[in-house]
């Protein structure tokens, strides 16, 4: 039986507008806060406060997602046990990829990158923040029900974790050790779950040093019709 559910509307009372100037300045002093962030991959081992991690959270889960559906499940990982273990099982498949499993193309394009199989940041950085996609959801009688647009709703809700955790003053990795079903089993996730990406989060290390890379031209990636 089809059972639908009328809409309810309230009114929009978080938009704000802003005056033409200040909107500009807005969306400047935006831009010019996105373009500061770094992928890092030297992180120091100094605390950071779980409630600055939470706040971070909770911008990344006010994103929006397919029908509205949420399928996402954030696992924060501290524990020291919990850590090595992820990054002996990451590091095993990184030894794979780097010494066989990727095609010489892709080991081509990632080298100005600099990266390698050795991962300490695994369990060095304060905070491993494990993404994970819900594939379907489990209704209470066991049957599944779909969810749609499940890796553009995991990815914007990525894309707001990450500018809140820029915004906050610390550093992200973004990482996707491949494949990464380990993290399934590590951190126990039901079975409707797909590993999505795992963030490395914290303060950069002192001497931390990052990639002389460059952004494309903004006429290469940017049409106006
Ligand atoms: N997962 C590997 C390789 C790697 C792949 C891509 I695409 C990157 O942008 C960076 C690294 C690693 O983490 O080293």
């Amino acid at each position: 039986m089809d059972s639908s559910t009328e809409p309810r509307f309230i009114p929009l009372v978080s938009y704000r507008e802003y005056m033409p100037d200040e909107m500009q300045a807005r969306a400047t002093a935006f831009r010019e806060e996105m373009q500061r962030r770094r992928s890092v991959r030297h992180f120091s081992s100094r605390p950071v406060s779980r409630e600055v991690i939470e706040e971070c959270l909770r911008a990344a889960i006010s994103a929006p997602s397919g029908a509205n559906l949420q399928p996402w499940h954030f696992v924060v990982v501290t524990d020291p046990d919990i850590r090595r273990e992820i990054r002996q099982a990451a590091e095993r498949e990184e030894h794979e990829f780097y010494h066989g499993r990727a095609p010489q193309e892709w080991l081509d394009t990632l080298a100005p990158l600099g990266t390698g199989e050795i991962k300490p940041y695994l369990e060095v950085s304060p905070y491993l923040i494990a993404i994970f996609a819900e594939a379907y959801r489990l209704a209470a009688d066991g049957r599944r029900l779909k969810n749609y647009y499940v890796s553009e709703s995991v990815g914007i809700a990525t894309g707001f974790l990450l500018a809140a955790i820029h915004h906050a003053g610390l550093v992200a990795l973004t990482h996707t050790p491949s494949p990464m079903g380990f993290l399934c089993k590590i951190l126990g996730r039901p079975e409707n779950e797909r590993p999505y990406l795992l963030l490395v989060v914290g303060y950069p290390a002192d001497d931390a040093v990052v990639p002389e890379i460059e952004k494309k031209a903004f006429g290469e990636v940017v049409s106006f019709l």
